[in-house]
């Protein structure tokens, strides 16, 4: 079945998170599994992200008439005046935005939750007898989407640069069309670069391509021009396959641009370069500090051991 199809049999079960400021709401579900056997209906978790969409272009070029359908006065005092506005309703520009996970896994599902975040400092210690086992108990599935990616059976007609080392393509976040909130992520052919862990001073060649192409893309595609792209690496990241973040500087609102979990690619490869040829990478060698919430898989044996290692 078609996502948008699946929609309309979703039955809701709870709210896992809401945010005021970003007019974001994350709903968790049931939608039925495509095979009816014996008459009973099999349903599985579905997680359904919803956001508000970007303003129609109309408003922004001050048709403030094309791009409303109605308005209403809600007070004037003076010199001020405060109205309600309805947007008219556009063919090519969605009211909202939404992102449909099916079936959901229990890990999304934690993903998605509302949850308190904590700092946690990941030693190389800790990373070896921790961190990398749990990156290596993901069952391959998780990451499906990445090879369906790279061996050309999804997103095929998305992907924007083709290089022997990865694919740059537009992120699942991005609505396509915004430029002020362009996002592209760069995926690494070779699987076994899990991590911003997993770098070594061989990977500069693919980094400094990724850094070249991506900023060629957006300046032949979108004529975005030089500094206009901010890149990053996530540690933690979701998917244990390495891939790159590239953004449009102006666009701050993305949640995972936070200090600790977003690493520039520029400082990547900064020090990468000034890593000794032989010898461990600074990335084996690194204290790794970031915020983890609550739900995530490696919260509580990080924490259990930091607090080991402190008495
Ligand atoms: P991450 O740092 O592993 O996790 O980034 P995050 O989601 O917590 O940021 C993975 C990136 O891949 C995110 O920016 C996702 O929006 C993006 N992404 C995830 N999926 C499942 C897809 C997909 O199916 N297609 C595309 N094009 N991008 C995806």
């Amino acid at each position: 079945t078609h996502h948008a199809d699946m929609l309309r049999n979703f039955r809701f079960e709870r709210v896992l998170n809401e945010d005021a400021i970003t007019s974001s709401l994350v709903l968790l579900g049931s939608i039925p599994t495509a095979s009816h056997t014996n008459g009973t209906e099999q349903r599985a978790p579905a997680i359904a992200r919803i956001e508000r969409g970007a303003l129609p272009p109309a408003l922004s070029s001050g048709d403030l008439v094309a791009a409303l359908r109605d308005t209403q006065l809600v007070l004037s005092n003076d010199i001020y005046a405060s109205l309600h506005g309805w947007l008219a309703p556009s063919e090519d520009r969605p009211d909202v935005k939404i992102g449909v996970i099916f079936p959901a896994t229990d890990v999304h599902i934690r993903k998605y939750s509302a949850q308190r975040y904590y700092m946690v400092r990941e030693t190389p210690a800790l990373y070896e007898r921790i961190v990398k086992p749990y990156i290596a108990a993901f069952p391959p599935a998780r990451t499906q989407w990445v090879v369906d990616i790279l061996e050309g059976r999804a997103e095929a007609d998305k992907v924007l640069h083709s290089d022997p080392a990865y694919v740059l393509l537009p992120d699942i976040k991005w609505d396509l069309a915004t430029i002020a909130s362009l996002y592209l992520v760069a995926i690494a052919k070779d699987g076994s670069i899990r991590s911003l862990r997993d770098l070594r001073k061989h990977h500069l060649g693919m980094l400094r391509s990724i850094r070249r192409e991506s900023a060629r893309v957006a300046r032949q595609r979108w004529g975005l021009g030089r500094g206009a792209l901010r890149m990053y690496v996530h540690y933690q990241p979701s998917y244990y396959h390495f891939h790159v973040h590239v953004v449009n500087v102006e666009h701050t609102a993305p949640t995972g641009m936070s200090v600790g979990q977003a690493h520039l690619l520029d400082d990547i490869i900064s020090l990468l370069e000034s890593d000794v040829d032989d010898g461990p990478s600074v990335f084996e060698r690194m204290t790794l500090t970031y915020a983890l919430g609550e739900q995530h898989g490696l919260f509580e044996p990080l924490r259990a051991a930091q607090e080991a290692e402190e008495d």
